[in-house]
């Protein structure tokens, strides 16, 4: 399998975040990347590429041209400002306040993000730019024949959605790649989404559309981040009504409960007829994870990508989260290698 990765991942290292009422040093930090890469090497899984540049325009099927600017031009305008430290949000238009975006650079910033999740630094732009052109090269990479391919993006997505950071995501790279492959011919994507959290971004995304399905396991919103997305009852609308799946589960869950839902899930997605597959691959549900509470072994993670493989679809994993960062290569691997020994 073809790895794709950028560098620039390193241009992106948020100081802190607010956990549990605390400051703390970022979860999300470049070492896990590092460590993804190191763990690809070691086992051999196959080349690494750098990405091709799709430009903007394969982003612009996901995100607003006016998000997108002002993602690109926060960090100079803060600069210009005076601004020290990192770029946080710390107003949002809840429900009592109106939905519109005003002059201000932190009025504009808690308009498009939900969360003081998602600093922005100087490189961040770029990284998470060069983040959607990995997921963007490994995709094309699978129109090309692949049969899979892996996007070591950094930072993650999931969370992201037209017009809205948090949750340590900008660019929602699993969505730009499912809408390249429907812009590139195949009307029926399926996104499977394994990472500890719901992928709120990319459910809203998608939600009342019918040419993707999306999946997702994940703690359950009552008591978990995002809170506000991500129950059973969301079954996708309008033209995506049955489209949307959501198996949320109890804090403490083990491998049988996990590849319960898994099960559940891979049917729907038989069901639905996909034609390709994109993963959205964290490996926050590991027992050692710092921010999480499931309690999945590295071994599991082969097996979960055994079953995925079982679905023989041409599948395109895409990096999302895990900050048990000693162990986020083994985990991440032991997936694209379980695939591999499911394919063959
Ligand atoms: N500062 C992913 O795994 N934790 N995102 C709440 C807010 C947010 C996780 C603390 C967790 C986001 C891609
Ligand atoms: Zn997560």
């Amino acid at each position: 399998m073809l790895t794709f990765y950028s560098d620039d991942h390193h241009l992106h290292h948020g100081n802190c975040e607010l956990i549990d009422g605390q400051l703390q040093p970022c979860f999300e930090k470049p070492q896990r990347a590092d460590h993804i890469l190191a763990r690809v090497k070691d086992r051999q899984l196959g080349e690494v590429r750098a990405p091709k540049d799709f430009g903007r325009a394969p982003i612009e099927r996901i995100h607003s041209a006016a998000y997108l600017d002002f993602f690109a031009g926060a960090w100079d305008r803060w600069q210009a400002q005076g601004g020290q430290g990192d770029l946080l949000p710390y107003t949002w238009p809840a429900r009592t306040l109106r939905q519109q975006l005003p002059a201000s650079l932190h009025g504009q910033l808690g308009y498009y993000s939900f969360d003081a999740g998602a600093p922005i630094t100087a490189g961040t732009w770029q990284a998470a730019y060069s983040a959607a052109q990995v997921a963007l090269s490994a995709q094309a990479q699978i129109t090309q024949g692949a049969h899979s391919a892996f996007a070591l993006c950094r930072p993650p997505g999931h969370h992201a959605a037209g017009d809205v950071m948090g949750g340590y995501c900008y660019l929602n790279n699993a969505a730009i790649a499912a809408q390249a492959f429907i812009d590139q011919g195949r009307p029926k994507v399926a996104i499977l989404d394994v990472d500890y959290h719901h992928g709120n971004g990319t459910q809203d995304i998608f939600y009342q559309r019918n040419d993707v399905l999306f999946a997702s396991i994940h703690g359950d919103p009552a008591a978990e981040f995002p809170f506000f997305l991500g129950y059973p009852d969301e079954r996708g609308a309008g033209a995506g009504e049955g489209c949307n799946f959501n198996y949320p589960l109890p804090a403490g869950s083990g491998w049988a409960t996990w590849a319960a839902a898994l099960e559940q899930a891979c049917q729907r997605i038989s069901d639905y007829g996909a034609e390709v597959l994109v993963v959205s691959l964290g490996v926050d549900t590991f027992k050692d994870d710092p921010i999480s509470q499931f309690k999945l072994d590295s071994p599991d993670y082969l097996t979960m990508g055994k079953r995925i493989a079982a679905l023989g679809l041409p599948t395109l994993f895409v990096m999302e989260g895990g900050y048990a960062v000693e162990a986020i290569g083994v985990n991440a691997v032991n997936v694209l290698e379980g695939f591999e020994a499911g394919t063959s």
